[in-house]
């Protein structure tokens, strides 16, 4: 083969260019860069590569009663959001450059002193989204949002005034959806790009760079087993999405946000988890979910709404606040804020 057929082949598309490697080039855009945020990055994507391993071992629990006993250490074996959760708080506590961590599994912000004026970051997470769905082998994933600490309260004990920033301060933001594959989907502002973990060399390699979700889309999701407690303008939504014929709707929902986002954010079409009467403010969290989905939407060229306002700009008041949420392409999301607003 000749060295230019070569080059026009598989390799040439992909490049073979490792996240670490993404991140770096993604500096470009930040002159001021001192490459602490690829250092930070690599911490999540350590602890991305120790959960995957974990969670593709999950359906041996039963056969090797490897959970829930205790192991060869005799350590009591943790669940699998406890684990992960575990794995990332050590993965980023010694980067250095992060000042606080927040995580769906703590009440409270963890401050990490240690790090001092160099904890320029807040990385907050949902370590294992969906976990319940491992049980029946469906896809889960870890959801992450990064934030500058703001200098005025830098070194502050009150660490909150750092961690409840509106959407739109996140610097970096991005998810792992452990499912056939692992796949890294992350933003820095300046596009949406996929990695596909590679698990013989424990790589992340780049598989699609400043992906566009399609401004249209002929998939919406939501549980409609609530369908009752749902606002009228949300069941005027549905009722026309079934009655149309351009485009002819259908529906997917599987019950784990980040199986159901990644699939909107490739496909198109829409995603809801509106206000019903056993989540009067939605299910979904503000901060450490429907954020970090709503900045790699908006980059992406999608919309995310929590039925009026664009999430982005919401100004959070508590860590684990709830939205409801309406999130995807373009052309659907404006459509159900008419449908919300009449
Ligand atoms: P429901 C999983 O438990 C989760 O938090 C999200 O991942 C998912 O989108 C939602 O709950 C599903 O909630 O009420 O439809 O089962």
């Amino acid at each position: 083969m000749s060295q230019s057929q070569h080059d026009s082949g598989h390799f040439a598309e992909t490049r073979m260019v490792s996240l670490q490697e993404h991140v770096m080039m993604q500096q470009r855009h930040h002159p001021t860069a001192t490459g602490e945020f690829t250092w930070l990055m690599s911490g999540i994507t350590k602890a991305a590569r120790f959960i995957a391993a974990k969670v593709r071992r999950a359906g041996l629990v039963d056969i090797l009663g490897e959970f829930g006993t205790t192991n060869v250490q005799g350590e009591t074996v943790q669940k699998l959001d406890i684990f992960a959760n575990d794995v990332l708080i050590k993965s980023l506590t010694y980067r250095g450059n992060v000042g606080i961590l927040a995580s769906e599994e703590n009440d409270e912000p963890v401050v990490l002193h240690e790090s001092g004026a160099q904890g320029r970051y807040v990385v907050l997470f949902d370590p294992l989204d969906g976990s319940s769905n491992i049980d029946v082998n469906i896809s889960v994933g870890t959801i992450f949002s990064i934030l500058r600490r703001q200098d005025a309260s830098f070194g502050q004990v009150d660490s909150l005034a750092d961690v409840l920033q509106p959407g739109l301060k996140q610097v970096a933001a991005g998810y792992v959806i452990y499912g056939s594959s692992t796949v890294f989907v992350y933003t820095t502002g300046h596009g949406v790009h996929l990695f596909t973990l590679d698990p013989t060399t424990g790589a992340f390699i780049l598989h699609r760079e400043n992906l566009r979700m399609p401004d249209s889309g002929s998939i919406y999701s939501v549980n409609e087993a609530n369908v009752g407690s749902f606002a009228p303008g949300v069941r005027a939504y549905l009722d026309h999405l079934k009655a149309s014929q351009d485009p002819a709707y259908t529906s997917r929902y599987v019950g784990s946000f980040v199986a159901d986002f990644h699939r909107t954010l490739l496909k198109g079409g829409i995603f809801m988890y509106p206000a019903t009467a056993k989540s009067p403010s939605g299910k979904l969290r503000l901060m450490y979910e429907a954020n970090p989905m709503a900045l790699l939407a908006r980059e992406a060229g999608g919309l995310a709404t929590d039925g009026s306002a664009d999430v982005l700009d919401i100004v959070p008041t508590s860590l684990h606040q709830r939205t409801p949420l309406y999130i995807g392409s373009r052309r659907q999301v404006e459509e159900v804020k008419e449908f919300l607003a009449r």
